[in-house]
């Protein structure tokens, strides 16, 4: 059995503007983690360093988890660097020595600044602060470090499972299913890797999530994971779940809120998706950035389909082509593939959103992406958001088209035709340009509307307008058998920015093509989408 202490809390607290803190770290001031530092007074809106530090009692080897912060952060224990967190969102473990058992430091060191070379801008808010749980977990020198299982063959329940212990462990080790499953095993040089049929099995699915577990014991150390049994695969225009067609219907979703910004409760997560769940949404494209913990797992036990991606947001050449951005994506996407490679919610993984994918040069980028990925996970479907449309070049290499068409927004805005012909014309166009033999889904779609704007007429940036031009694009998705899914861009008005590195169109600050307000206050696009698809479905 592990011993895991959740360091969530107050904290001390110091703001340090651009001064970079060093060791001692003088932190008169409290915050509460997780939370966004920035979002609190009297720091609200500020950008640069900040330290949370508190006391913590430990020894040996210990492992500290973050559940994702931001912008970036470096973690220090009695003043010692032990490592750091270089990408927002991305959860990270750091496993060190702590020392004698004793109280000692822990220190967070954050930059909520943008980094121009490696991170340019998004179109959401970035929050300084850390997003999700911390936690400590005590380790035995030879520890187990990492366990994954991965479907085989769905039809008669074989998986593989592949773990890894330090120090180059050699010696037995024992699986136990929550089945009743037990297996004796050896592991050779801190390797196992054995693919068998779980006996007794039950499959997951998004109508059914059903979820093992296995516990992986050696004689001096135990991890428990959760995992399900389910294969996704595409056949020419579909995407398959356990050999069955899936219509993917749902929307892209930021992990943001304007009291708490990114740092969501699981409570509020669980809200926003039960939200969904009963209104038969079956997907979510967790845009733009690695999920938290916290998400994942309520996805898995509800049974939803998650696209997960990696930050990297618009990003144009010289920079998209260069090798050192490369490297750093790279980094992220095995890192996060690793990191949430057991949920079965997870069925496609994505990067580069709306990148410069119409230059040859794109192709190399896509395909070592594609490939980092594929070597750690030989089943889960592999693409990103394209925006370059029929200038593409590189649907060859990912396994679905992913396109955010804008159609009677940013796209084809001829005012001589109604939004209803716009939406439909397009996306039939759109879709009998692409690859027959791969599925298309319709990454993002929508129209701004401030809610409580209502308008007979019908004009731009009305509920109204939104209402039609959404019910026209699920409308199309629902009866397209050449469509494999929509997700609506998107489930909430989420904060952007107005001034400075302004975007055109962000009223009030915030990307306002949410389908409900940032509260979770429903536009009449809700209300429209939502019989639509109780109709479509019989339900
Ligand atoms: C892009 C982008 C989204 C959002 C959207 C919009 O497609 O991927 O993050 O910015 O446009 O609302 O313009």
């Amino acid at each position: 059995m592990r011993y895991t202490e959740t360091l969530n809390g107050v904290w001390e607290f110091a703001f340090y503007g651009n001064t970079q803190p060093v060791p001692p770290f003088v932190t008169p001031e409290f915050t509460v983690v997780p939370g966004c530092f920035d979002l609190m007074e009297p720091h609200c809106g500020k950008r640069g360093y900040a330290v949370v530090k508190r006391k913590v009692f430990a020894g040996g080897t210990v492992k500290l988890f973050i559940d994702g912060l931001g912008l970036k952060g470096e973690i220090f224990w009695d003043g010692r660097n032990i490592g750091s967190a270089p990408y927002a969102y991305m959860p990270e473990s750091f496993v060190f020595d702590a020392g004698p058992e004793d109280w000692h430091e822990l220190a967070v060191v954050m930059d909520n600044r943008f980094n121009e070379d490696f991170d340019p801008f998004f179109d959401f808010y970035g929050y300084g602060g850390i997003y999700g749980d911390v936690t400590l977990t005590r380790l035995p020198e030879t520890y187990i470090r990492r366990v994954m299982i991965s479907t085989e063959d769905y039809k008669n329940g074989t998986i593989r499972v592949q773990a890894s212990v330090a120090g180059n462990y050699s010696g037995s080790a024992c699986l136990v299913f929550d089945t009743g499953f037990v297996k004796e095993v050896t592991v050779s040089n801190g390797i196992y890797d054995e693919t068998f049929s779980l006996p007794q099995f039950k499959l997951w699915s998004d109508e059914e999530p059903n979820l093992h577990t296995l516990t992986f014991m050696t004689g001096c150390d135990e991890v428990t994971e959760t995992f399900g049994i389910r294969e996704v695969r595409t056949e020419g225009r579909n995407i398959l779940l356990n050999g069955k067609v899936l219509k993917l219907v749902g929307f892209n979703r930021h992990e943001s809120h304007p009291e708490v910004g990114a740092a969501m409760p699981a409570q509020l997560i669980a809200a926003d998706l039960r939200l969904l769940k009963e209104n038969k949404f079956n997907y979510i494209r967790g845009s733009h950035y690695p999920q938290r913990a916290a998400f994942l797992e309520l996805c898995d036990k509800m049974g939803f389909l998650v696209w997960e991606e990696t930050i990297g947001w618009g990003v144009k050449p010289p920079l998209l082509h260069d090798e050192k951005f490369l490297a750093r994506q790279l980094e992220q996407v095995e890192r996060v593939t690793l990191q949430n490679f057991n949920h079965p919610c997870i069925i496609i993984r994505g990067f580069l959103n709306e990148n410069y994918c119409e230059f040859e040069a794109t192709r190399h980028v896509i395909k070592s992406l594609y490939d980092k990925i594929r070597s750690v996970d030989a089943h889960v479907l592999i693409t990103f958001a394209s925006n370059r449309y029929e200038k593409d070049v590189t649907t060859d290499i990912v396994d679905i088209v992913a396109m955010n068409p804008y159609p009677g927004w940013y796209d084809s805005c001829t005012e001589t035709i109604n939004t209803n012909d716009r939406v439909r014309i397009r996306l039939q166009e759109l879709s009998d340009a692409m690859p027959k033999d791969k599925p298309f889904l319709i990454t993002e779609i929508g129209a701004e509307a401030l809610l409580g704007f209502r308008d007979p007429l019908k004009t731009y940036w009305s509920e109204e307008y939104q209402a039609e031009l959404l019910h026209e694009c699920c409308d199309y998705v629902l009866t397209h058998d050449d469509c494999a899914g929509i997700s609506i861009w998107h489930f909430a008005d989420t904060r952007s920015y107005v001034s400075g590195r302004q975007i055109f169109g962000r009223a009030r600050g915030f990307n306002n093509k949410g389908i409900l307000d940032e509260y979770r206050r429903p536009k009449l696009a809700w209300n429209v989408v939502t019989d639509l698809l109780k109709e479509k479905s019989g339900k």
